[in-house]
């Protein structure tokens, strides 16, 4: 059986990471599954081959042994039912987790891309600078949540799980705004995410497709 993702042929952080095949490469690496990556130009995510596996024209997707799914939520979910490592035997504490997933793309992403979308894409908007305040504001006010739930503990709910790997993932978005360092408990929980060895090596995997030298002549 072949696992194969797909991933940016050159990603528009430049391998910083942040492009969310990496999220899946994670997983992976947790559960210890071998994997391929085919990389996709930016023409080709919008065609029809590649539309056939991802309606909305985008990356990462998932193929395995005749299942092709899109959404990192779902190919994580996949990935931590099929493969031990990724969510706990007890069935409350798994329903949690998954709960932290669900949470993580749901309720904590949504604040984080829209302050990305406010700074890069609306920056030279006339209404930009009395937008971006507000913007911000609700973004700081989900980290304040998350972290009096986090308090000191490592991860989100016990063990290490598919919950916090969906979460650091998301957190990992805001480094560039500079609104992590303002939660200290919530960079070391970051940091705590990446210092493990499966991201270790995921986050390796896209770097080395992100700075290969162009092919060809
Ligand atoms: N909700 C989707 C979002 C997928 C997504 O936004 N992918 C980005 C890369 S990180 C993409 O392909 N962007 C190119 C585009 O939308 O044209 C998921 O979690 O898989």
């Amino acid at each position: 059986m072949t696992i194969t993702i797909t991933a940016f042929e050159r990603s528009p952080d430049g391998g910083k990471g942040l492009a969310r095949d990496t999220r899946v490469r994670w997983a992976l690496e947790e559960v210890g599954q071998a994997y391929e990556v085919r990389l996709v130009s930016f023409r080709a995510l919008k065609e029809p081959a590649h539309r056939a596996l991802h309606p909305f024209g985008q990356i990462p997707t998932y193929e395995e042994d005749g299942l092709a799914l899109f959404e990192t939520g779902a190919i994580v979910l996949h990935l931590a039912e099929h493969h031990a490592g990724l969510l706990p035997a007890d069935a409350h504490a798994r329903a949690r987790a998954i709960a932290w997933m669900f949470a993580a793309l749901n309720t904590v992403e949504p604040p984080i891309l829209e302050l990305a979308t406010a700074k890069v894409l609306e920056g030279d908007k006339p209404w930009s600078q009395e937008r971006l305040p507000l913007v911000k504001e609700r973004a700081r006010n989900r980290l304040e949540e998350l972290a009096a739930r986090l308090g000191d503990a490592d991860w989100l709910d016990g063990a290490f799980s598919a919950g916090d790997l969906m979460m650091v993932s998301v957190l990992l978005r805001l480094r560039p705004s500079g609104l992590l360092d303002e939660f200290p408990s919530l960079a070391a929980y970051v940091a705590r995410g990446e210092a493990r060895p499966a991201y270790q090596r995921a986050f390796a995997a896209q770097l080395a497709v992100n700075t290969r030298k162009p092919s060809g002549g």
